[in-house]
Parts: structure tokens; sequence; C-alpha cells
């Protein structure tokens, strides 16, 4: 099973394409990444971005994909509206099922992206995608809604243009799930500390890796919201030995 991420780089190692390949290996999936931008951070602070142009994330996508058999991927740091049209391209000419986490802002506060890029999720990614992975500030700009409690929540997650799972890190714990129009909730426990950061990427990635080991979606998103938990309460992720 070779799954695929297409996100950026931070050179930490706590997010981005680096730790989507951690948690890939952690679950027992062969990682393929192609970086759509360069970042300087860390896990407290963010610095600068420098964009990788569109043809040349294209070509490291053709180059893979014309090795490997590819079935899954995940998206994160898209950074532009030209290159979330480009992975959309991709992911229809080449029939993959993407997981996608509509990054916008970086967990320690950094703008990862130049331009609004809730409207071409909306218009060109979003309706072609497995799953999407907003958190709270995420699902409101993709839907132009304020989410304050659960109602909103569940609001939001039957305007989201394909299944979804609206985290609830910044939402008493309330993970608020939509698949096929079919919304449940699940509570966790949220975990004091000062690094929740690459936690998106995380839950994607892994969420990503349980699809190609055959899991359905539900299944999949709870065995990942479970990795994430061991992750964020261990200040680690992929050092662990994932629930297979
Ligand atoms: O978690 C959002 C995110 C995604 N991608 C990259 C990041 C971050 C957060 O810092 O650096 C590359």
């Amino acid at each position: 099973m070779i799954v695929m991420s297409i996100a950026g780089v931070d050179p930490s190692g706590g997010a981005g394409v680096f730790a989507d390949l951690k948690t890939f290996q952690a679950i027992g999936v062969y990682g393929t990444g192609i970086v759509t931008a360069l970042t300087a951070q860390n896990p407290y602070r963010f610095f600068s971005t420098s964009p990788v142009s569109p043809k040349y994330i294209e070509e490291q996508i053709d180059s893979v994909l014309d090795a490997y058999e590819v079935e899954f991927i995940k998206t994160g740091m898209l950074y532009s509206p030209e290159i979330i049209k480009l992975v959309a391209k991709k992911v229809n000419e080449y029939n993959l099922k993407a997981v996608v986490d509509p990054v916008m802002v970086a967990t320690s506060g950094g703008d990862l992206t130049k331009e609004d890029l809730a409207k071409a999720m909306n218009k060109y990614l979003l309706p072609q995608a497995v799953l999407t992975t907003p958190n709270i500030s995420e699902a409101e700009k993709l839907t132009d809604l304020k989410i304050t409690n659960k109602e909103d929540a569940i609001k939001a997650s039957e305007l989201i243009k394909c299944n979804n799972i609206i985290t609830g890190g910044h939402l008493d714990g309330i993970n608020t799930i939509n698949i096929d129009g079919e919304i449940s909730i699940v509570k966790q426990e949220l975990i004091k500390t000062d690094n929740l950061h690459g936690t998106g990427c995380n839950l994607s990635a892994a969420i990503t890796a349980y699809l190609a080991k055959s899991n359905d979606l539900s299944t999949s998103i709870l065995k990942s919201l479970d990795y994430v938990y061991e992750g964020i309460k261990n200040g680690n992720y992929g050092t662990l030995i994932a629930k297979i």
C-alpha cells in the first residue's frame, strides 16, 4: 500500500510532509511526499514560507505516479488557489481518493497562505474529496458560519461539500462527523499541553493510512482520533506503535 501526502514542509517535523511520513510509517503504509512549499518554523514560532511553483509540484506528482500505484492521498498546506486547482486536476486525472486537510493557518499563528483559499477549496477540491478535516476556524471559512457550539458545528458540517469531520480541539473536544449526511458526535477529553502543533496534519495522514489499509471511513476516523490523542498525550507522533 502506497499513499501520498501533498503538503508543505515543516523543518521541525511536527507538521507537514515530514510528520505525515512518520504517521504513515507508524500505521504501516509506505508514504510518498509531494512538497508544495517550504516553511521556516518551530512549534512555537512561524518565520516564513517559500512556495514551490505549480509546474514543479505537478512534475513531482507525475514522477511518483509514473512508478507507483497510489489510491489514497492526503492534502495539507496548498498555499494558493493555483495549487489547489492543480491538485484537483491531478486527483481527477489519476482517480485519487483524497483526504483534504483544508489548511489555512498554522496552530503557531503563522499565516500559511497568501490568499483566501476557502473559495478555491469549495470550488475545485472538496467536491471530489473522500473526506475533509477542518478545525473550527477552517470550517467557519469554508461555510461563512460562526461556530460557537455543537449545533453550529452540525450546521456547518451539513454545508461542507463532502464528507467531513470538524475537529473539536477548539470546541470542548466535540468532534462532528458527517458521513453521507449521517451526523455523529465524538467527544474527546482535552489534554492540557503547550504543543498542539501538527495535530491536524497527523489526523488527516492517519485517516489516509487507515483507509489504505482497507478500513471504512468511519473506522478510519475513529482510529485516527485515538492515534492523535495518544500523540498529544505523549508529545510525539509516529514514534508510537499505532494500533494497526
Ligand atoms: O497544521 C497546519 C500546517 C500544515 N502544513 C504545514 C504546517 C502547518 C502548521 O504549522 O507547517 C507545513
